[in-house]
């Protein structure tokens, strides 16, 4: 096997042999890297982008979605998805099956060509793959809540089309800022999907407590799955904790008004193992990032949607959570209420600091900033991991200067959001904005305040302090890249996938530059602006 598309990528070079350090086999990433040949092929299929059928569009997307990390660790869903993509590119073009002297225009891609490719071409060729990889988790979400944008649906066929044609690097140099500017695009459709459907996220206090009796925890980032187990657990004295990347589904006002959504449980995602295990209450994940399940849980762990793990129960589209209702009722959670806390020790967090929230009080921070009583804004957002370098994100936090303030958002905030930092001008100093999806709400945070300061996004005094870990994070900062966002810090390490040109490319035109220790960095990045 080979693949090197996350952060924790042996070596931070590619994980080979028999298995990956998230747990993949080597025949999973054989049929991943087979299933996204079919794409490939099916993109190739597709004689018309512009004319791209909804049905060809989500199987492209539940097609890439299915090969994001820490998603799918089951053969047989694979293979049914590669059958289910076989089957849609035989619907448009019949007659390439049955053709006595093919000419390979609608081939399958084999992706050991792109894994022995030059070092430049495989490196900008991963960028897009993974970078879509990412956006398709996000329009996956969408099309749940029947959001979808045809100009998207058209380039996941585009860029899979090029990554299976191209190879020059002066031709895939745009399609990599493209997928910026269309994840772009997607983000904002998400943004869209979730604000009109659960309403505008508010200030939200989320107690770390779990209360005696059966519960349930959800984790992931679908909350059409969240809302649909609420409604079905509504009466039953179930009461529902969120996890992970679901907690800012706190915020929307037509989720909290659900009265046994009580709080969230554990921390981010690599910390599942230890934080479920024994637990006594079933674990419903709804997207990434599902680690392989110890023994003493394993019989507790639920998938849906395009998350699977063999031997754990799958709830299928009909979405009848009766054995995960039936589970939590057999365990019967706690036995006395427990108070939980953070990483630092902090029994509750907040979230729901959505773009609208902030901006609502825009005027206050604009008077803040001319008055000198905020002197800087931080971006620390991104992904949680395993890596012990990662605690550079907790110790930047605690030490940005009490007159800075710090948004944030998807998982890495768990290294922080219990921790206390005060206020400003009746703002709190530490701000959550949501999912790694709600990056469209940072974005238009920082677009606001440079219109109000009249400057360009990189004249503010905000620098972007990320953390990466799996594809959503490659399309979110190619998006960033995109809208020409420089001086990004990026860790814990870079991505195994950029080329020593590549990289060089994006240093000398971005200014993006690796972690070094929290003190040198606030240091650099208070003085760049
Ligand atoms: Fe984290 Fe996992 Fe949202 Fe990712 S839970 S690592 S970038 O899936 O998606 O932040
Ligand atoms: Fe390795 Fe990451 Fe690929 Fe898993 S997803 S096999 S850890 S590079």
């Amino acid at each position: 096997m080979f693949c090197f598309q996350c952060e924790q990528t042996v070596g931070c070079t590619g994980c080979t042999g028999n298995a990956g350090v998230c747990g993949k086999k080597a025949d999973t990433a054989r049929l991943q890297d087979e299933l996204t040949g079919a794409l490939i092929g099916l993109a190739r299929a597709v004689d018309d982008t512009a004319a791209i059928s909804k049905r060809t569009g989500q199987v492209i997307i539940e097609g890439l979605f299915t090969t994001v990390t820490n998603v799918s660790f089951d053969d047989a869903a694979i293979q049914n998805m590669i059958q289910k993509v076989r089957a849609e590119k035989e619907r448009l073009v019949p007659d390439c099956s049955k053709c006595q002297s093919s000419c390979g225009k609608t081939d399958e891609y084999d992706m050991q060509q792109l894994w022995d490719a030059d070092e430049d071409v495989r490196s900008l060729k991963s960028l897009i793959l993974f970078g879509i990889r990412g956006m398709a988790a996000y329009a996956y979400h969408a099309n749940v809540l029947n959001y979808e944008d045809a100009e998207v649906n058209r380039f996941f066929c585009e860029a899979l089309f090029k990554i299976g044609y191209e190879e020059s690097v002066e031709a895939l140099l745009p399609v990599v800022l493209k997928v910026g500017e269309i994840n772009l695009k997607c983000m904002a459709l998400l943004d869209k999907a979730n604000t009109e459907t659960y309403g505008t996220p508010e200030p939200t206090a989320v107690t770390l407590t779990v209360e005696k009796g059966p519960f349930i925890v959800v984790t992931g980032h679908d909350l059409k799955d969240l809302q649909l187990l609420l409604e079905q657990t509504e009466g039953k004295g179930i009461n529902i904790y969120t996890h992970g990347e679901m907690l800012p589904a706190h915020a929307y006002p037509l989720l909290k008004k659900f009265s046994h959504l009580k709080g969230n449980f554990g921390t981010a995602w690599q910390n599942q193992q230890k934080e479920f295990d024994h637990l006594p209450a079933p674990i419903l994940y709804t997207t990434n990032c599902l680690m392989p399940p110890k023994s003493s849980y394993a019989d507790r762990v639920f998938t849906t949607e395009v998350v699977a793990f063999p031997g754990a129960v799958h709830i299928d589209e009909k979405k009848d959570f009766t054995p995960v209702i039936e589970k939590a009722l057999e365990l019967g959670g706690y036995k006395e209420d427990q108070i939980l806390t953070g990483i630092n020790g902090g029994t509750k967090v907040t979230t729901g600091f959505g773009h609208a929230a902030i901006l609502s009080h825009a005027g206050t921070v604009v008077e803040a900033v001319k008055a000198g009583a905020i002197r800087h804004f931080f971006l620390v957002a991104g992904c949680d991991g395993a890596k012990p370098g990662r605690n550079y994100y907790t110790e930047f936090v605690k030490q940005t200067p009490s007159d800075s303030i710090i948004l944030t958002l998807a998982c890495g905030k768990f290294r922080f959001n219990d921790l206390d930092l005060g206020e400003i001008g009746g703002l709190p100093r530490l701000m959550d904005m949501g999912q790694c999806n709600d990056a469209y709400g940072a974005i238009q945070v920082a677009v606001a305040l440079a219109d109000a300061f009249g400057c360009s996004v990189n004249e503010l005094p905000l620098s972007f302090v990320l953390s990466w870990y799996e594809q959503k994070a490659v399309c979110i900062l190619l998006t960033l890249l995109h809208l020409g966002i420089k001086n990004i810090r990026l860790g814990p390490s870079l991505p195994a996938f950029l080329s020593p040109n590549i990289l060089n490319f994006l240093v000398e035109n971005y200014g993006i530059a690796p972690i070094t220790t929290p003190e040198e960095d606030i240091k650099t990045l208070m003085n760049h602006s």
